[in-house]
């Protein structure tokens, strides 16, 4: 019996050490206290703001990150998307002639509206509703129960694989190494008046995902390269999806230092600048080739969780001063500023909240609605 036990224990502590690369703390680099603080004045505040109808301390859904979900969480996530992409596509075919499945629906949304709601001041707002449509999509058409985690990129930041995003329960890894496909590129953003190009830096795959339950996972929208007859991608181009990670994306800015200095910024200019230069341009390079596309990324089906971390940076933001800080906007109307080819004499001038957004069927909300996150309809927080 003796004998038994010491087995045991010793088999434990190598486990323990096994899985403890970080210094005893299999969850990752630990949350230093200038972030905890910054978290729990807002969740502080968004539970204090909460009245007895509507969104209230009962009804509020929590998002939380996707390594701290358990395994029966994760694996239900991942049916529920699953079986959106087994649902036929419901946006007008004239629209998305592409369009197959209802998670392309979401993804021609995006497409769509590119040049008006990146480096914009719809940014946030937008992909706030199109964050929470998609939870709503995955719980109403699907029968997922919980709300969409977030990717805590920062935990994991010099080691990303380590993070369960990446296991083989979740969104598997790299995309197949191509010698002759893995960057960098340079992209010709369409529908802008001028020809202005971005470079995609080099990864360290380009080729499909071959783990996990999106290995060879189909894609249809996208990609953005402008093909004769199909500038934006709307059309049918079925292939597996594909990811090139890039490393140095993650090990030099996605940390936990950059992630307080953006949370710490004063106003919103210089938080929304932060943010996209510190981490949401850097996720995206993280992830490479369909994650990266600047019109078609929800191909890839992290963005969702991507994104939630990037709502969850601003919700932490917001929520240091939610009355001064719900509705400050900032930033123009299109992409950079720069005019649209469709109205190339139009001044892209400031957005302002009371600007209509798109949404996709219809659906055209204000800046505005896009802002909170405990009332128009919506009704959830981060922990
Ligand atoms: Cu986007």
């Amino acid at each position: 019996m003796r004998g038994f036990i010491l087995a045991i224990a010793v088999s434990l502590m190598a486990q323990v050490s096994l899985s403890a690369p970080y210094g005893g703390n299999s969850s990752g680099i630990p949350k230093p206290s200038e972030f905890k603080k910054l978290e729990r004045q807002y969740q502080a505040n968004i539970r204090a703001s909460l009245g007895l109808h509507g969104c209230t301390k009962k009804t509020i859904r929590i998002r939380k990150s996707w390594d701290d979900l358990d395994i029966a969480t994760r694996t239900d996530y991942v049916r529920a998307v699953k079986c959106l992409a087994s649902k036929p596509a419901i946006v007008d075919k004239s629209l998305a002639p592409g369009a197959v499945n209802r998670l392309d629906d979401f993804v021609y949304i995006h497409d769509n509206q590119t040049n008006r709601i990146h480096i914009s001041g719809p940014f946030l707002p937008w992909h706030r509703i199109y964050v929470w449509q998609m939870e709503e999509a995955l719980r109403n058409e699907c029968g997922y129960k919980g709300t969409i985690p977030y990717w805590d990129q920062a935990r994991f930041s010099q080691d990303p694989l380590k993070s369960k995003v990446f296991d083989n329960s979740s969104f598997g890894g790299n995309g197949e190494y191509l010698p002759n496909d893995h960057g960098p590129y340079d992209i010709l953003i369409p529908g802008l008046a001028i020809n202005f190009t971005t470079t995609y830096p080099a990864g360290t795959g380009g080729g499909c995902v071959k783990d996990g339950p999106f290995a060879n996972f189909q894609v249809s929208l996208g990609p953005t390269v402008q093909r004769a007859g199909d500038k934006f991608g709307f059309q049918s181009n079925p292939r597996c999806l594909k990811r090139n990670f890039n490393f140095e994306a993650s090990t030099e800015s996605l940390t936990w230092d950059n992630a307080i200095k953006i949370l710490e910024e004063p106003d919103i200019a210089s938080f929304y600048w932060s943010l996209e230069n510190l981490w949401h341009v850097k996720s995206h390079q993280f992830l490479g080739k369909d994650g990266l596309d600047l019109f078609t990324s929800p191909n890839d089906p992290i963005f969702y969780l991507l994104h939630s971390q990037i709502d969850r940076l601003w919700a932490i933001w917001q929520g240091q001063d939610l009355e001064e800080r719900t509705f400050a906007i900032t930033g123009n109307r299109t992409f950079f500023g720069i005019p649209l080819d469709t109205a190339p004499n139009v001044p892209p001038s400031n957005a302002t909240i009371e600007d209509v957004m798109d949404l996709g069927y219809g659906f055209r909300p204000k800046v505005k609605e896009g802002m909170p996150m405990t009332s128009g309809g919506r009704c959830y927080m981060y922990e």
